[in-house]
C-alpha cells in the first residue's frame, strides 16, 4: 500500500481524576495520534509518549521530532506490504521506541482494514475477552487508598494495582490488604527505589502480592536480579525491558520472574508479540501494562492481551475509568467477571469521534506524499 499523507495530532485528554505515581501527578494525559492513508483507506494509531520526560526519556515533543523529521519521511510515498516493511524502514533510527510503536500501530490497522482481519487475529490472539484490572495512583492517605479502592472493587474489577513510592509502600499496601484479604493485589514502584533503600519493601513479602512491579532503575537489571533474591514474590519488569532480547537476558540471569509488556515502550507490536514468545516458551507469566490509551491504544492493548501467555490480568481498564468521553466511538465496558471484550472488526475496529477528537486536538500537522 502506498502511504500518501500521514497527519500528526497532539492530543490533550481531561483524566476524569488525577493519576498519581512515583514519577509525578497528571491532570491531563496527552499523547499523539497518528494517521495514515492509502487507497482510501486511514489506519489510526497512538504514540503513549507523554508531555514529560518521568516515565521513559521520550515526550510529545521528542516523538513528535522523530515521527515528522525522520519516520514519516521514511515511509511517505513508498509501498508497505507488510508491517516488516516498515520496520526495516524505520530501523536507521536508534531508540525513540514510543515514535515508533505508535506508527506501527497505524500500519497494523490499515493492513488489517486492507485484508479484513482483526489485530488479534493477525498477531495470533486466542481469546474474545481479557481479564483486566484497575491500577490505581497514589492517593492522599492510606484511608483514602481503602475508600478509592473500594470503589474500584465495587464497580467488578477484580484486580488493584496500587502506585507506591518511598514512605508510602508498606503502609499502604498494608491498608488495602487488611482490608480485602483476598483479591489479587500487586504494587508498581516506577523505578522509585535503588538497592540500598528497597530493603525497606520486605514487609511486603508477608502481604501476599501478585507482584512487585519495576521497584529498581530501569537500566538495573543485575540490581533487580540482586532484589530477586531476597524476595519471595516475583518481582516483575517494566521500564527495563525493551526488547525481547532484554527480555530474555533478564530471565536468564533471574531479574524478574513477570513481565509487563507494553507495545508503546519496546517499540511496537511486533516486538511486544516477540517478548511474549520468549516468556512463554519459558512459561513466564506476561501481563499487558497500559499507559491511560485513549480508545486507540486500548484496542490495542486489548489484542495483544489476547495472545496465549497473558494469563495475568492486564492494566486496562474501561474508557469510563479515564475520561469523561473519548475520541472513539466506541466504549469499552467491563464484563461482571473483570473482564474486557476484545475488538473483532478489521484492523483495530475502532472509529473516530471527530469531533470530540477536534475538541482534543491542541495541534497537527499534515504531511502529503507529493510535497515529502
Ligand atoms: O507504570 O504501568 C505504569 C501509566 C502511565 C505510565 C506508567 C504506568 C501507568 C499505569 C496506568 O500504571 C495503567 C493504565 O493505563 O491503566
Ligand atoms: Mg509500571
Amino acid at each position: 500500500m502506498k502511504i500518501e499523507r500521514i497527519i500528526f495530532r497532539h492530543v490533550s485528554m481531561k483524566l476524569r481524576t488525577p493519576f498519581e505515581t512515583s514519577f509525578g501527578r497528571s491532570e491531563a494525559r496527552d499523547c499523539i495520534l497518528i494517521e495514515i492513508f492509502s487507497d482510501d483507506l486511514v489506519g489510526y494509531g497512538e504514540c503513549v509518549a507523554d508531555n514529560d520526560p518521568g516515565y521513559s526519556y521520550e515526550t510529545i515533543q521528542t516523538a513528535w521530532h522523530i515521527l515528522r523529521d525522520f519516520l514519516a519521511p521514511a515511509v511517505l510515498n513508498h509501498e508497505l506490504g507488510t508491517v516488516e516493511d516498515l520496520r526495516s524502514r524505520m530501523s536507521f533510527v536508534k531508540g525513540h521506541p514510543m515514535a515508533k510503536a505508535g506508527l506501527e500501530m497505524a500500519v497494523w490497522d490499515l493492513l488489517g482494514k486492507r485484508d479484513g482481519r482483526s489485530l488479534s487475529e493477525m498477531i495470533g490472539g486466542n481469546k474474545e475477552r481479557v481479564k483486566v484490572g484497575v491500577s490505581v495512583g497514589l492517593q492522599e492517605s492510606p484511608d483514602a487508598l481503602v475508600r478509592v479502592v473500594t470503589g474500584y472493587l465495587e464497580k467488578g474489577y477484580g484486580r488493584i494495582k496500587i502506585k507506591i513510592k518511598p514512605k508510602r509502600d508498606v503502609g499502604d499496601a498494608r491498608a488495602v490488604r487488611r482490608s480485602f484479604p483476598e483479591i489479587l493485589l500487586q504494587v508498581d514502584a516506577n523505578s522509585a527505589y535503588r538497592l540500598e533503600d528497597a530493603r525497606t519493601l520486605l514487609p511486603l513479602d508477608e502481604l501476599n502480592l501478585l507482584l512487585i512491579e519495576q521497584p529498581l532503575a530501569e537500566d538495573d537489571l543485575w540490581d533487580h536480579r540482586m532484589l530477586q533474591k531476597e524476595f519471595k514474590t516475583p518481582i516483575c519488569l517494566d521500564e527495563s525491558i525493551l526488547s525481547a532480547r532484554h527480555a530474555r537476558q533478564a530471565l536468564e540471569m533471574s531479574a524478574c520472574r513477570v513481565i509487563n509488556i507494553k507495545a508503546g515502550r519496546v517499540g511496537g507490536m511486533s516486538e511486544a508479540v516477540d517478548i511474549h514468545n520468549v516468556c512463554l516458551s519459558r512459561e513466564v507469566p506476561v501481563w499487558c501494562g497500559g499507559m491511560l490509551e485513549t480508545g486507540i491504544g486500548r484496542s490495542s492493548n486489548l489484542a495483544l492481551a489476547s495472545l496465549p501467555g497473558f494469563i495475568l490480568p492486564g492494566d486496562i481498564s474501561a474508557t469510563e475509568r479515564y475520561y469523561f468521553e473519548d475520541i472513539t466511538n466506541e466504549i469499552f465496558n467491563l464484563n461482571s467477571d473483570s473482564s474486557i471484550d476484545v475488538p473483532i472488526r478489521p484492523g483495530l475496529g475502532v472509529t473516530i469521534n471527530q469531533s470530540v477528537l477536534d475538541r482534543v486536538t491542541v495541534n497537527s500537522i499534515v504531511l502529503d506524499a507529493k510535497k515529502a
